[in-house]
């Protein structure tokens, strides 16, 4: 499938301002600058790139507790994400939601999600929602393979099936579920092969290959266009960091195995390939990593210097609205 030049551009400037995002918020994670657990998706870049380089705002996307990547791609802004992991009221959820809610429906993004799973029936419920206004929009459900251990999951693909609704079921691969390791977790070689009990097509990509991702959820969300139903799709991929900051992933994973992905780090790979057919020039590259670079100390900057939010926000926004919560209580 022939890429648009200004989408291999997109491509790039959007793994570069993922992996320089999360970089940038270990570090602020480390000064305590940032609020709650951060989970990087550093490695796994290609996957929601290469997928949302086919979606619009009125196109959906569900995510996970590694929502970074996700919403970057679906093009949140990443002031307003930093600020929101830095828990200030200029965030995209007023600071009320962290890394792991963050959300902006105005993309399209129905936001990540702190239980393994729960973003799936999202995905499917805006999936109903196209099929039956006739948007002609598609849902994306981000999910790892641990999560398609969990019941959701099935019955998530089941129903979507058997409605033929409009959603890809994106699942990112990384090969763990925190320690636990894929193949000890998962009977089957391939997640994707779980699309048969379904009836879908199942189907397997290099989540290090962003042109791959592309051409492959291409294809699923052309089928998911035209009324044809769900696709089961599997990136193989890779988290650099451990399963959250502070986790030590050499309790449980090898060096050698580490090196073996990171040689396959899908940022270069995309620089080489990209390059050697002449498509873009290293000149190119490198502006675009600057202005990146600059953007991002931006958004860290605008997190710093942005207020916390005013104790008399405590009850907007949330379901329990009650001028003195402990009323009901007595
Ligand atoms: C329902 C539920 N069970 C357990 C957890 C604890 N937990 C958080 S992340 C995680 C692992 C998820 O693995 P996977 O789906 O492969 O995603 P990854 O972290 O690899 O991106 C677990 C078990 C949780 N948040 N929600
Ligand atoms: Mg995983």
């Amino acid at each position: 499938m022939a890429v648009p030049k200004e989408k291999l551009s997109w491509m790039y400037e959007t793994m570069y301002r993922i992996r320089r995002f999360e970089e940038r918020l270990l570090e602020e994670t480390a000064k305590g600058n940032a609020m709650g657990v951060a989970h990087t998706s550093d490695g796994e870049e290609a996957g929601p790139t290469g997928i949302c380089a086919h979606l619009t705002d009125t196109d959906w996307i569900s995510s996970t507790h590694r929502g970074h990547g996700h919403c970057i791609a679906k093009g949140l802004d990443t002031k307003g994400m930093m600020a929101e992991i830095f828990g200030r009221a200029t965030g995209l959820c007023k600071g009320k939601g962290g890394s792991m809610h963050i959300a902006d429906f105005s993309k399209g993004m129905l936001g990540a999600n702190a239980i393994v799973g729960a973003g799936i029936p999202l995905a499917v419920g805006a999936a109903f929602t196209a099929k039956y206004k006739q948007t002609g929009g598609v849902a994306v459900a981000f999910f790892g393979d641990g999560a398609t251990n969990q019941g959701v999951f099935h019955e998530s693909v089941n129903l979507a099936s058997v409605f033929k609704l409009p959603v890809i079921f994106a699942c990112e691969n990384n090969h763990y579920a925190q320690s636990t390791s894929v193949e000890y977790a998962v009977p089957v070689k391939d997640i994707a092969d779980r699309a048969t009990s379904y009836a879908i097509p199942g189907v397997v990509v290099d989540g290090m290959d962003a042109l791959a991702v592309y051409e492959a959820a291409g294809e699923a969300i052309a089928r998911a266009r035209a009324g044809e139903g769900p696709t089961l799709l599997e990136m193989k991929t890779y988290r650099y960091h451990g399963h959250f900051h502070a986790d030590i992933p050499h309790t449980y994973r090898h060096q050698e195995e580490e090196d073996i992905w990171r040689a396959k780090d899908p940022i270069p790979h995309f620089e080489k390939t990209v390059g050697e057919q002449g498509l873009m020039e290293d000149a190119e590259f490198k502006a675009i990593r600057d202005a990146i670079e600059t953007e991002i100390e931006e958004a860290v900057q605008f997190a710093i210097d942005s207020p916390m939010p005013d104790p008399s926000e405590l009850y907007t926004d949330v379901y329990v609205n009650y001028s003195n919560p402990l009323q009901g209580l007595r």
